[in-house]
């Protein structure tokens, strides 16, 4: 069957967005990525990227020489307008939706009958709603009256949550099955139709508030799952007992799968999107809210290990080994690893060294040092990210040093 190529906006250049908008433009659909930043802009229309994600470049280049990808600061008409902006929190862990109403307010003037509307971005339940409503309070004349029965809205709204894993995003943006959350039966057909033109995954529908609800469980399922393995790890060091040994003997039950320990969870997803659910109903969120405290301690648990070795020194030098979220990225959003690192410099128990393969020269809050001149100099090693380039070290060059590994790479 030939695919229709279709005119698309996707608001928000992004981690999501950016390959989202580009995937769509390879596939010969004409799409319009548009950004508040100009800087991004201009950097995508050279056919450049400005975040770091394997074979982006690629995908980025290819898309914008075929004339396909085009960035721009305000949106135009289309046949399909996909949102993929960010969803942070304010204070106190609320939901902040407010990128998510401002570009469906840019959005309203420029849509027409049969357009597809669909919010990718992270969402607190009830936001697909909320988008409906102001898209209603914009644009009436595009909503016939009730009376006519609720499918017969003549702009279709979905909730279609990104679930891809950053590192793995190219990958997973084609194979991962899709939940589609329509407003009405309508919207849920017309966008599931319109994601198997580019999914190799299922597409299952449901409504929006399902769809809002199932992308935050998964993040906090993850979230959970990791402060078990966190709390087992304090656990293990009251008890002397070597909590990576542990979990390997554990995994073996046909039944159990506990995650990795670490010195904290980090990244914009995992972090953020259980406060949603807790937010929205705090008296039952209790496993959810403490497994998010055990995560977020952490990292103060692993300072106060720190500290306590340190005391043994005069003036130490403490080499913290990677400041990424996670392995193999250079992504420092929301990182434990920087966190750790930061308030180790501002604690002045000793002279810090970080290194972060993975960070250039872009990087100027403190200075950063390459691994055998650190494995040189430091006297306590503290490991922080599980990176290849941290996992080959000869283990002879731990000989006399203090070790204290998050990770578990080094066992
Ligand atoms: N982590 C551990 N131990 C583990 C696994 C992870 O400490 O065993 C830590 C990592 O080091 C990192 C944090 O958790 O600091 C999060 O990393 P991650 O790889 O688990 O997840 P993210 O944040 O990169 O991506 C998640 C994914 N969600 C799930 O796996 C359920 C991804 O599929 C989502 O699309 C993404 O959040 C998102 O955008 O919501």
């Amino acid at each position: 069957m030939k695919i229709e190529p279709k005119k698309i906006i996707v608001m928000g250049l992004g981690y999501i967005g950016l390959p989202t908008a580009s995937l769509l433009a390879t596939k010969g659909n004409h799409v319009l990525g548009v950004d508040i930043n100009p800087l991004t802009v201009e950097t995508i229309n050279r056919g450049e990227i400005h975040i770091v994600e394997p074979d982006l470049d690629i995908l980025v280049r290819s898309a914008v020489h075929s004339g396909n990808l085009k960035a721009a600061l305000v949106p135009e008409g289309a046949d399909i307008f996909i949102l993929a902006v960010p969803t942070p929190f304010k204070d106190d862990h609320i939901p902040d939706i407010s990128y998510i109403e401002a570009a469906t307010r840019t959005i309203a003037p420029y849509l027409v009958s049969g357009n597809l509307f669909i919010l990718e971005s992270t969402s607190p339940v009830g936001t697909t709603e909320r988008v409906r409503d102001i898209l209603e309070e914009e644009r009436p004349d595009l909503f016939p009256a009730p009376s006519k029965g609720s499918n017969s809205r003549s702009v279709y709204i979905a909730h279609c949550p990104e679930r891809v894993l950053p590192g793995q995003i190219l990958r997973e943006l084609i194979t991962n099955d899709r939940i589609i959350g329509g407003i009405n039966q309508d919207s849920r057909e017309k966008t599931a139709e319109f994601y198997r033109t580019f999914v190799s995954g299922d597409v299952f529908v449901t409504d929006a508030r399902t769809a809002e609800l199932a992308k935050l469980t998964e993040n906090a399922f993850r979230d959970v799952n990791i402060a078990f393995a966190n709390e087992l790890s304090l656990i293990c060091d009251r008890l002397g007992v070597d909590v990576w040994e542990l979990i390997e003997l554990a995994n073996r039950h046909p039944r159990v799968n506990i995650l990795q320990p670490g010195p904290g969870v980090g990244g914009h997803c995992i972090a953020v999107d259980p406060w949603f659910i807790v937010d929205a109903a705090p008296e039952e969120s209790r496993l959810i809210r403490i497994a998010r405290e055990v995560n977020g301690n952490k990292p103060e648990w692993v300072i106060n290990k720190v500290k306590a070795k340190a005391a043994r020194f005069k003036n130490p030098v403490i080499g913290c080994l990677g400041l990424a979220f996670k392995a193999n990225i250079d992504d420092l959003r929301e990182s434990p690893a920087l966190d750790i690192t930061r308030k180790l410099i501002a604690s002045g128990i000793g002279e810090v060294m970080a290194c972060e393969p993975n960070v250039n020269d872009g990087f100027k809050e403190f200075p950063l040092y390459d691994l055998p001149r650190i494995l040189q100099e430091a006297d306590i090693l503290l490991v922080l990210v599980d990176h290849d380039d941290f996992k080959t070290i000869d283990r002879e060059a731990l000989k006399e040093k203090v070790v204290i590994d998050t990770r578990g790479i080094w066992r």
